[in-house]
């Protein structure tokens, strides 16, 4: 038990570098071997195979289940048996993708960076005129709060 503790594992894989995740296929052929990730902004995630049997890619998708590639979305181009696609996140995102030549076979994962939420410049709902503050629930609670304080030291005062 102690020696288990002390000595390192001799077969932990070894990143590629530049690498802090790496996705590749797994042993059925027709899926990622990592499918579900969650990395922190400014990571980098490296889809890496070598003479697979089939060819695959990695094609960003807008919706889980999508079976069509995202329209200007990443992608590692054309489904090839030897890959080497990396990408950098900087934004919270939840970044969903699939394998061209397998998504009906469900050949997809994701990779959540940092809260997994991106951060929206325009939202829709945005668009409902600038009375945004008045409709925020926590800053008019704070605001009575100090209404409050100030209201009891006022009242002490007298
Ligand atoms: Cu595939």
């Amino acid at each position: 038990m102690i020696d288990k503790v002390l000595i390192p594992p001799v077969d932990e894989p070894t990143l590629p570098v530049g690498c802090d995740y790496l996705v590749g296929i797994d042993d059925t052929g027709f899926a990622y071997d990592n499918t579900e990730l969650s990395i922190n902004k400014g990571e980098t995630v490296c889809w890496i195979w070598n003479d697979e049997t089939m060819a695959h890619n990695v094609a960003q998708i807008a919706n889980e289940g999508d079976t069509a590639r995202m329209i200007g979305g990443a992608y590692s181009g054309e489904a090839m048996t030897s890959v080497d696609y990396r990408l950098t996140f900087d934004e919270d995102q939840t970044f969903l993708y699939m394998c061209e030549p397998h998504a009906t076979m469900d050949m997809a994962g994701k990779v959540i960076v940092g809260t997994g939420i991106e951060q929206v410049q325009d939202s829709p709902s945005d668009n409902y005129g600038d009375d945004d503050d008045n409709n925020t629930p926590g800053f008019t609670v704070i605001l009575l709060g100090i209404a409050a304080i100030a209201a009891v030291m006022v009242s002490r005062r007298q």
